[in-house]
C-alpha cells in the first residue's frame, strides 16, 4: 500500500486452505459418546456427562442402547489425502451436524426422516478435526457420512482415514 496503484490480476484459484492439525500420536477409530433424551433438535451435549463413551470404526450407531431418544457424537479426526476444496454430507433420521476443525460445515439439524445436507470447506493435505453429532427421536434411526473431494468421488468416508488424536493436550479439545 505505498502508492502502487497497479491492479495485479484477480487470483481466484487460490483458496485459504484450512492448514491441518498436527496430534503428536494418532490411533485409528473414532471415539463416541453416547446420550438419551427427548431431543427435537440437537441439544448442546458438550456440557453433559455421556451416559457410555467408547471406540468405533466409523460413524456407527450400534452401540446405542435403545432405539429411540438418543444422541451419539462422534470425534476424531480425518486424514485429506490432497488439498482442496471437500464437500461433507451428512444423510440422517433423525437430525445431524458435521463440524471440520470446528466449523459447523453440514447442518441437518430438525426432526425428521432420512435426508441429506451437505456443505464445502478448503482442506490443506493432513489431519483434521471432525465432529458428528447425532439424534434419534422415534421411528427409524440412520446416519451415513459421505464426502467428496478433488480426486475423490462421493463415498462413504473410509475407515481408513479416521483416527482419535491421542496427544496428550486433546482430552480437552472440542
Ligand atoms: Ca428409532
Ligand atoms: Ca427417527
Amino acid at each position: 500500500m505505498e502508492g502502487n496503484t497497479t491492479f495485479l490480476p484477480v487470483e481466484i484459484t487460490v483458496l485459504d486452505y484450512l492448514a491441518p492439525v498436527n496430534p503428536v500420536e494418532t490411533a485409528p477409530k473414532l471415539k463416541y459418546e453416547y446420550h438419551e433424551g427427548i431431543y427435537s433438535i440437537l441439544p448442546d451435549l458438550d456440557s453433559i456427562y455421556p451416559l457410555a463413551t467408547g471406540i468405533v470404526s466409523n460413524f456407527d450407531l450400534s452401540p446405542r442402547l435403545k432405539d429411540d431418544y438418543f444422541a451419539f457424537i462422534f470425534s476424531g479426526l480425518i486424514n485429506i489425502p490432497e488439498s482442496g476444496a471437500y464437500t461433507f454430507y451428512t444423510a440422517s433420521d433423525d437430525g445431524s451436524k458435521l463440524f471440520i476443525d470446528g466449523y459447523e460445515v453440514v447442518d441437518n439439524d430438525g426432526a425428521h426422516g432420512v435426508q441429506e445436507a451437505s456443505g464445502s470447506i478448503p482442506l490443506a493435505a493432513g489431519m483434521h478435526r471432525i465432529v458428528v453429532s447425532f439424534f434419534e427421536i422415534g421411528g427409524g434411526e440412520v446416519l451415513e457420512v459421505n464426502y467428496k473431494g478433488p480426486n475423490t468421488e462421493k463415498q462413504a468416508i473410509p475407515d481408513s482415514i479416521l483416527f482419535i488424536d491421542l496427544s496428550p493436550v486433546a482430552a480437552t479439545g472440542a
